[in-house]
């Protein structure tokens, strides 16, 4: 098992992600590319996406796992287990803004009640094409903006989280959250792009603020796997971020 070093760790912390490269053989990377293309996604463009029943997870899928498990172990010693595979889908298309988001606090964004809104923990994208430069639909990551999206709801009050996250709230409970004045999206960290090669895979934390970057290239396929679940208990849950996180760094 390759171990995670200190130094990686403590990145991950700080910045919220962690690219590993050549973690899947090229080949096993070359069969989940055919995979993903074969799928039928749901959405329009240019974001597209499957989302998988674990119980369908392929034999090729199920290797992948075996690559990528002692590495989300080490980050989520506590509660490591799949949560979901989705299957992600950008073609080609050039937007004029890119759709910043956090998929942790997931519900959120779907403006469900307060108590279903803490998501999943750790998310693990499997590269599949080549993204070795930009504008290959990368996935582009605010640095540490983790960090300004725990103290947003902490410094939230329950009660405005309630009125705002209403079940029939929908793109507008979305839109209440960018656009609020406390802004949970830190406008003021730049944005980077990863760049990375097939059998790449990158962790990131569920709280990471992320967009899909312009794609003018090819069509681009890619994996997530989805570990971890923060317990229930709505945004006290959000408010600790590195509950049942490894645990060497102090935060
Ligand atoms: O397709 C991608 O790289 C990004 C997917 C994404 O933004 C998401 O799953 O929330």
């Amino acid at each position: 098992m390759r171990e995670l070093s200190a130094e990686q760790l403590r990145n991950f912390r700080a910045r919220g992600f962690l690219l590993l490269e050549r973690i899947l053989p090229q080949e096993l990377a070359d069969v989940l590319r055919l995979e993903a293309l074969s799928v039928t996604y749901e959405g329009s463009t240019p974001w597209r996406e499957f989302n998988q029943c674990l119980a369908d997870i392929s034999h090729e899928q199920r290797l992948a796992l075996a690559l990528i498990q002692p590495f989300a172990d080490q980050l989520l010693p506590q509660d490591s287990r799949l949560r979901g595979v989705q299957f992600a889908y950008n073609g080609i298309n050039n937007p004029d803004e890119l759709y910043f988001h956090v998929d942790g606090a997931g519900s959120l964004a779907a403006g469900s009640r307060l108590t279903e809104l803490p998501g999943y923990m750790l998310g693990c994208g499997i590269v599949l094409a080549d993204l070795s430069q930009e504008f290959r639909g990368n996935l582009i990551v605010k640095p540490g903006g983790h960090f300004h999206v725990q103290d947003f709801f902490r410094s939230t009050d329950d009660a405005e989280f309630s009125r705002a996250a209403q079940p029939d709230t929908g793109d507008a409970g979305i839109r209440y959250w960018v656009d609020s004045e406390k802004g949970y999206i830190p406008g003021l960290i730049p944005g980077i792009s990863i760049t990375a090669s097939p059998g790449d895979i990158y962790f990131f934390h569920g709280m990471l603020p992320h967009a899909i970057g312009p794609n003018t290239y090819a069509d681009r396929p890619a994996i997530y796997l989805r570990f971890g679940m923060y317990s229930p208990t709505g945004l006290d849950a959000l408010r600790n971020m590195w509950r049942g996180w490894y645990s060497e760094v102090p935060s």
